[in-house]
């Protein structure tokens, strides 16, 4: 059933407990971990606890933990204290996209410079 733990998620598994992250935050709805390859000294993931493919199916089911994901990315800049310097957060959506994990995320960096447009 949509949003239900899929057997086969890694990030279902993460939320779980079943496979090791470093997690920096969890709320009732949201999970914030650092990305295994990161690619700025700040890269937390920030994931809904429910299992949807990506962003757009996320945000059709569930637009209030759209909202929750949202304001964890500003809790995990506050952390790494990086509010002030800036950060970026991106949801890679589809594999066109760059999009690998489907289990919807929210990308925060920072902590370097970042250039746009990004590759
Ligand atoms: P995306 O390409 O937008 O689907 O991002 C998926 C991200 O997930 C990518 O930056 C690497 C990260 N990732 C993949 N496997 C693992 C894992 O097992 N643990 C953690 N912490 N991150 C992972």
């Amino acid at each position: 059933m949509a949003g239900d733990p899929q057997a086969d998620c890694l990030f279902c598994k993460i939320v779980a407990g079943e496979v090791p992250a470093t997690i920096v935050r969890e709320t009732e709805t949201t999970v914030a971990f650092r990305d295994i390859n990161p690619q700025a000294p700040t890269h937390v993931l920030v994931i809904p606890r429910v299992h949807y493919p990506d962003a757009a199916s996320l945000s059709a089911a569930e637009p209030q933990v759209v909202a929750d994901i949202l304001r964890e990315s500003r809790e995990v800049a506050a952390g790494d204290n990086i509010e002030d310097t800036g950060y970026r957060v991106v949801f890679n959506t589809g594999a066109g996209a760059g999009q690998t994990v489907f289990h919807a995320h929210l990308h925060v960096l920072g902590g370097r410079g970042l250039q746009w447009p990004p590759g």
